[in-house]
Protein backbone atom coordinates (compact mmCIF):
# COMPACT_ATOMS: atom_id res chain seq x y z
CA UNK A 1 0.00 0.00 0.00
CA UNK A 2 1.69 3.76 -0.82
CA UNK A 3 -0.70 5.30 0.19
CA UNK A 4 -0.90 5.92 4.31
CA UNK A 5 -4.28 6.06 5.92
CA UNK A 6 -5.09 9.51 5.96
CA UNK A 7 -4.22 10.55 2.80
CA UNK A 8 -5.65 8.50 0.56
CA UNK A 9 -7.56 10.08 -2.53
CA UNK A 10 -10.65 8.39 -2.57
CA UNK A 11 -11.31 8.65 1.42
CA UNK A 12 -13.49 11.56 0.97
CA UNK A 13 -16.60 10.16 0.57
CA UNK A 14 -20.30 10.17 2.52
CA UNK A 15 -19.60 8.26 6.11
CA UNK A 16 -22.91 6.17 6.17
CA UNK A 17 -25.49 4.38 3.99
CA UNK A 18 -28.64 6.38 3.14
CA UNK A 19 -31.99 5.75 1.74
CA UNK A 20 -33.36 2.42 2.15
CA UNK A 21 -30.09 0.61 3.09
CA UNK A 22 -29.73 3.25 5.98
CA UNK A 23 -32.81 1.29 7.14
CA UNK A 24 -31.15 -1.99 7.13
CA UNK A 25 -27.98 -0.67 8.79
CA UNK A 26 -30.33 0.71 11.31
CA UNK A 27 -32.20 -2.88 12.16
CA UNK A 28 -28.71 -4.44 12.09
CA UNK A 29 -26.77 -2.56 14.66
CA UNK A 30 -26.55 -4.73 17.37
CA UNK A 31 -23.82 -6.41 18.15
CA UNK A 32 -23.94 -10.55 17.49
CA UNK A 33 -21.36 -13.16 16.43
CA UNK A 34 -21.72 -12.51 12.81
CA UNK A 35 -20.24 -9.33 11.58
CA UNK A 36 -20.14 -7.59 8.04
CA UNK A 37 -17.63 -5.14 7.98
CA UNK A 38 -18.68 -3.33 4.79
CA UNK A 39 -18.95 -0.06 2.69
CA UNK A 40 -22.03 1.24 1.92
CA UNK A 41 -21.44 2.12 -1.71
CA UNK A 42 -19.21 -1.18 -2.90
CA UNK A 43 -20.79 -3.46 -5.16
CA UNK A 44 -18.77 -6.50 -3.67
CA UNK A 45 -20.11 -5.94 -0.62
CA UNK A 46 -23.68 -5.55 -1.60
CA UNK A 47 -22.80 -9.14 -2.66
CA UNK A 48 -22.55 -10.57 0.63
CA UNK A 49 -24.99 -8.38 1.66
CA UNK A 50 -28.15 -9.78 -0.67
CA UNK A 51 -27.15 -12.94 0.80
CA UNK A 52 -27.59 -12.72 4.03
CA UNK A 53 -30.54 -10.77 3.90
CA UNK A 54 -32.23 -12.92 0.92
CA UNK A 55 -31.50 -16.28 4.00
CA UNK A 56 -32.61 -13.78 6.34
CA UNK A 57 -29.03 -14.26 8.71
CA UNK A 58 -29.08 -12.69 11.59
CA UNK A 59 -25.93 -10.40 11.41
CA UNK A 60 -24.67 -6.80 12.36
CA UNK A 61 -23.41 -4.63 9.92
CA UNK A 62 -20.45 -2.59 10.40
CA UNK A 63 -19.55 0.42 8.21
CA UNK A 64 -15.85 0.78 7.30
CA UNK A 65 -14.12 3.02 4.87
CA UNK A 66 -11.93 1.18 3.44
CA UNK A 67 -9.64 3.77 1.84
CA UNK A 68 -8.87 4.89 5.53
CA UNK A 69 -8.71 1.24 6.72
CA UNK A 70 -9.31 0.67 10.65
CA UNK A 71 -6.57 -1.15 12.34
CA UNK A 72 -10.35 -3.37 13.15
CA UNK A 73 -10.56 -4.28 9.59
CA UNK A 74 -6.63 -4.72 9.07
CA UNK A 75 -6.66 -7.05 11.78
CA UNK A 76 -8.97 -9.26 10.26
CA UNK A 77 -7.89 -8.98 6.25
CA UNK A 78 -4.42 -7.86 5.80
CA UNK A 79 -6.03 -6.47 2.20
CA UNK A 80 -7.86 -4.37 4.21
CA UNK A 81 -10.61 -4.91 1.39
CA UNK A 82 -14.12 -4.91 2.12
CA UNK A 83 -16.41 -6.89 2.31
CA UNK A 84 -14.62 -9.08 5.08
CA UNK A 85 -16.72 -11.16 7.91
CA UNK A 86 -16.30 -12.06 11.41
CA UNK A 87 -17.61 -15.74 12.21
CA UNK A 88 -17.55 -16.76 15.71
CA UNK A 89 -14.17 -14.32 16.44
CA UNK A 90 -12.55 -15.72 12.60
CA UNK A 91 -12.01 -13.57 9.78
CA UNK A 92 -12.99 -14.22 5.97
CA UNK A 93 -13.04 -12.10 3.06
CA UNK A 94 -13.36 -12.24 -0.91
CA UNK A 95 -17.23 -11.73 -1.71
CA UNK A 96 -17.74 -14.65 -3.23
CA UNK A 97 -15.93 -17.13 -0.81
CA UNK A 98 -18.47 -15.01 1.76
CA UNK A 99 -21.44 -15.61 -0.18
CA UNK A 100 -20.53 -19.54 -0.71
CA UNK A 101 -19.78 -19.98 3.04
CA UNK A 102 -22.53 -17.84 4.12
CA UNK A 103 -25.04 -20.87 1.90
CA UNK A 104 -23.15 -23.70 3.63
CA UNK A 105 -22.43 -22.36 7.32
CA UNK A 106 -26.69 -21.35 7.37
CA UNK A 107 -28.12 -24.39 5.55
CA UNK A 108 -31.40 -23.91 7.79
CA UNK A 109 -31.68 -20.01 6.92
CA UNK A 110 -33.98 -19.21 4.23
CA UNK A 111 -34.36 -20.92 0.39
CA UNK A 112 -30.97 -22.31 -0.64
CA UNK A 113 -29.08 -20.07 -3.26
CA UNK A 114 -28.09 -23.72 -4.53
CA UNK A 115 -29.71 -24.89 -8.08
CA UNK A 116 -30.61 -28.58 -7.06
CA UNK A 117 -29.16 -29.75 -9.80
CA UNK A 118 -25.70 -30.68 -9.25
CA UNK A 119 -24.17 -30.14 -12.93
CA UNK A 120 -26.23 -26.59 -12.58
CA UNK A 121 -24.33 -25.63 -9.58
CA UNK A 122 -21.13 -27.03 -11.11
CA UNK A 123 -22.28 -24.62 -14.12
CA UNK A 124 -23.31 -21.73 -11.75
CA UNK A 125 -19.74 -21.80 -10.64
CA UNK A 126 -18.05 -21.31 -13.97
CA UNK A 127 -20.24 -18.17 -14.54
CA UNK A 128 -19.77 -16.53 -11.49
CA UNK A 129 -15.77 -16.60 -11.84
CA UNK A 130 -16.73 -15.40 -15.04
CA UNK A 131 -18.07 -12.50 -13.44
CA UNK A 132 -15.40 -12.17 -11.79
CA UNK A 133 -12.48 -12.41 -14.16
CA UNK A 134 -14.27 -10.81 -17.33
CA UNK A 135 -17.52 -9.09 -16.77
CA UNK A 136 -16.29 -6.90 -13.69
CA UNK A 137 -12.77 -5.54 -15.58
CA UNK A 138 -14.91 -5.13 -18.51
CA UNK A 139 -17.21 -3.01 -16.69
CA UNK A 140 -14.41 -1.19 -14.94
CA UNK A 141 -12.38 -1.01 -18.67
CA UNK A 142 -15.54 1.03 -19.96
CA UNK A 143 -16.02 3.34 -16.70
CA UNK A 144 -12.44 4.10 -16.76
CA UNK A 145 -11.79 4.61 -20.42
CA UNK A 146 -11.36 7.94 -21.39
CA UNK A 147 -12.43 9.94 -25.06
CA UNK A 148 -13.99 7.45 -27.47
CA UNK A 149 -15.29 4.59 -25.72
CA UNK A 150 -16.65 2.54 -28.38
CA UNK A 151 -14.64 -0.40 -28.15
CA UNK A 152 -15.30 -1.00 -24.53
CA UNK A 153 -18.88 -0.43 -25.04
CA UNK A 154 -19.28 -2.97 -27.53
CA UNK A 155 -17.35 -5.33 -25.81
CA UNK A 156 -19.26 -4.92 -22.52
CA UNK A 157 -22.60 -5.10 -24.55
CA UNK A 158 -20.76 -8.58 -25.77
CA UNK A 159 -20.44 -9.86 -22.68
CA UNK A 160 -23.90 -9.48 -21.34
CA UNK A 161 -25.27 -11.16 -24.34
CA UNK A 162 -22.88 -14.21 -23.42
CA UNK A 163 -24.29 -14.08 -19.79
CA UNK A 164 -27.84 -13.89 -21.39
CA UNK A 165 -27.44 -16.89 -23.61
CA UNK A 166 -26.85 -18.61 -20.45
CA UNK A 167 -30.19 -18.42 -18.63
CA UNK A 168 -32.75 -20.92 -18.56
CA UNK A 169 -35.47 -20.14 -21.30
CA UNK A 170 -38.24 -19.23 -18.33
CA UNK A 171 -37.53 -16.47 -15.95
CA UNK A 172 -37.05 -14.01 -14.94
CA UNK A 173 -34.11 -14.92 -12.68
CA UNK A 174 -31.03 -17.34 -14.38
CA UNK A 175 -32.18 -20.83 -13.40
CA UNK A 176 -36.01 -19.86 -13.60
CA UNK A 177 -38.75 -18.69 -11.18
CA UNK A 178 -36.35 -18.43 -8.03
CA UNK A 179 -32.86 -16.05 -7.44
CA UNK A 180 -29.83 -18.42 -7.16
CA UNK A 181 -26.69 -17.32 -5.81
CA UNK A 182 -25.81 -16.77 -9.71
CA UNK A 183 -28.44 -13.69 -10.04
CA UNK A 184 -26.78 -12.37 -6.35
CA UNK A 185 -23.76 -12.67 -7.82
CA UNK A 186 -23.98 -10.00 -10.62
CA UNK A 187 -26.68 -8.15 -9.37
CA UNK A 188 -25.01 -5.47 -8.23
CA UNK A 189 -22.77 -4.31 -11.42
CA UNK A 190 -26.95 -4.86 -13.12
CA UNK A 191 -28.44 -2.08 -10.59
CA UNK A 192 -25.09 0.10 -11.38
CA UNK A 193 -25.74 0.03 -15.29
CA UNK A 194 -26.71 3.78 -14.78
CA UNK A 195 -23.58 5.01 -14.92
CA UNK A 196 -22.74 4.28 -18.50
CA UNK A 197 -25.86 6.70 -19.07
CA UNK A 198 -24.41 9.16 -16.68
CA UNK A 199 -20.78 9.30 -17.64
CA UNK A 200 -20.41 7.26 -20.84
CA UNK A 201 -23.12 8.51 -23.32
CA UNK A 202 -25.11 5.20 -22.30
CA UNK A 203 -25.18 1.61 -22.98
CA UNK A 204 -26.62 2.14 -26.36
CA UNK A 205 -28.49 -1.13 -25.75
CA UNK A 206 -30.49 -2.01 -28.39
CA UNK A 207 -34.50 -1.40 -27.74
CA UNK A 208 -36.93 -3.99 -27.64
CA UNK A 209 -37.84 -4.10 -31.73
CA UNK A 210 -34.67 -3.15 -32.97
CA UNK A 211 -32.43 -6.03 -31.78
CA UNK A 212 -32.71 -7.89 -34.86
CA UNK A 213 -31.67 -11.59 -34.45
CA UNK A 214 -30.61 -10.72 -30.72
CA UNK A 215 -34.35 -9.66 -29.76
CA UNK A 216 -35.15 -13.03 -27.79
CA UNK A 217 -31.79 -12.70 -26.24
CA UNK A 218 -32.13 -8.59 -25.46
CA UNK A 219 -35.81 -9.05 -24.26
CA UNK A 220 -34.14 -12.22 -21.98
CA UNK A 221 -31.40 -9.74 -20.30
CA UNK A 222 -34.66 -7.15 -19.81
CA UNK A 223 -36.63 -9.38 -17.89
CA UNK A 224 -34.00 -10.25 -15.71
CA UNK A 225 -32.00 -7.09 -14.75
CA UNK A 226 -36.39 -6.20 -13.85
CA UNK A 227 -36.28 -8.71 -11.84
CA UNK A 228 -33.02 -7.83 -9.90
CA UNK A 229 -33.92 -4.16 -9.92
CA UNK A 230 -37.24 -5.43 -7.86
CA UNK A 231 -35.91 -7.41 -5.52
CA UNK A 232 -36.84 -6.12 -2.13
CA UNK A 233 -33.17 -7.34 -0.82
CA UNK A 234 -31.39 -5.48 -3.61
CA UNK A 235 -33.68 -2.14 -2.86
CA UNK A 236 -32.58 -2.53 1.18
CA UNK A 237 -29.13 -2.78 -0.25
CA UNK A 238 -28.86 0.59 -2.11
CA UNK A 239 -28.39 3.97 -0.89
CA UNK A 240 -29.29 7.10 -2.63
CA UNK A 241 -27.95 7.63 -5.68
CA UNK A 242 -26.80 11.17 -5.40
CA UNK A 243 -24.13 9.96 -2.76
CA UNK A 244 -22.61 7.36 -5.79
CA UNK A 245 -21.57 9.96 -8.05
CA UNK A 246 -18.88 11.30 -6.03
CA UNK A 247 -17.23 7.82 -5.97
CA UNK A 248 -18.34 7.33 -9.59
CA UNK A 249 -17.20 10.46 -10.66
CA UNK A 250 -13.69 9.31 -10.00
CA UNK A 251 -13.63 6.33 -11.72
CA UNK A 252 -15.28 8.29 -14.86
CA UNK A 253 -12.47 10.78 -15.21
CA UNK A 254 -9.85 7.38 -14.43
CA UNK A 255 -8.78 9.32 -11.26
CA UNK A 256 -10.26 6.76 -8.67
CA UNK A 257 -6.85 5.37 -6.79
CA UNK A 258 -9.18 2.19 -5.08
CA UNK A 259 -7.01 -1.39 -6.30
CA UNK A 260 -9.94 -2.00 -8.21
CA UNK A 261 -9.17 1.31 -10.73
CA UNK A 262 -5.62 0.85 -10.28
CA UNK A 263 -5.85 -2.54 -11.52
CA UNK A 264 -8.38 -1.77 -14.74
CA UNK A 265 -5.40 1.07 -15.49
CA UNK A 266 -2.28 -1.58 -15.50
CA UNK A 267 -4.57 -4.41 -17.45
CA UNK A 268 -4.56 -6.69 -14.35
CA UNK A 269 -8.09 -8.47 -12.90
CA UNK A 270 -10.15 -8.11 -9.77
CA UNK A 271 -8.09 -7.34 -7.00
N1 LIG B 1 -11.96 -9.35 -4.61
C1 LIG B 1 -12.58 -8.57 -3.56
C2 LIG B 1 -12.71 -7.13 -4.02
C3 LIG B 1 -13.26 -6.23 -2.92
C4 LIG B 1 -12.96 -4.73 -3.18
O1 LIG B 1 -12.20 -4.37 -4.10
N2 LIG B 1 -13.57 -3.85 -2.36
C5 LIG B 1 -13.28 -2.44 -2.44
C6 LIG B 1 -14.47 -1.56 -2.17
S1 LIG B 1 -15.72 -1.72 -3.42
C7 LIG B 1 -12.24 -2.09 -1.40
O2 LIG B 1 -12.28 -2.56 -0.29
N3 LIG B 1 -11.29 -1.22 -1.78
C8 LIG B 1 -10.27 -0.74 -0.92
C9 LIG B 1 -9.02 -0.37 -1.68
O3 LIG B 1 -9.05 -0.35 -2.92
O4 LIG B 1 -8.02 -0.11 -1.02
C10 LIG B 1 -13.92 -9.19 -3.21
O5 LIG B 1 -14.54 -9.82 -4.09
O6 LIG B 1 -14.35 -9.09 -2.06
Amino acid sequence: MSQTKQSHPDAELHPEATGLAKQTVSEHSTPHDLKLYGGWFCPFVQRSWLVLEEKKIPYEYIEVNPYHKPDSLLKLNPRGLVPTLQYDNKPLYESTVICQFLEEAYPDHGPSLLPEDVYDRARMRIWIDWITSRFIPSYHRFLQKQGDVEEERQQFLGLLKEFTKEMTEQGPYFFGAEPKMIDLMLAPWAVRLWVFDHYKGGLNMPKEGEAGGDEKVWSRWREWAGAIAEMDSVKKTLSERQHYLQIYQRYADDKAQSEMAKATRSGRGVP
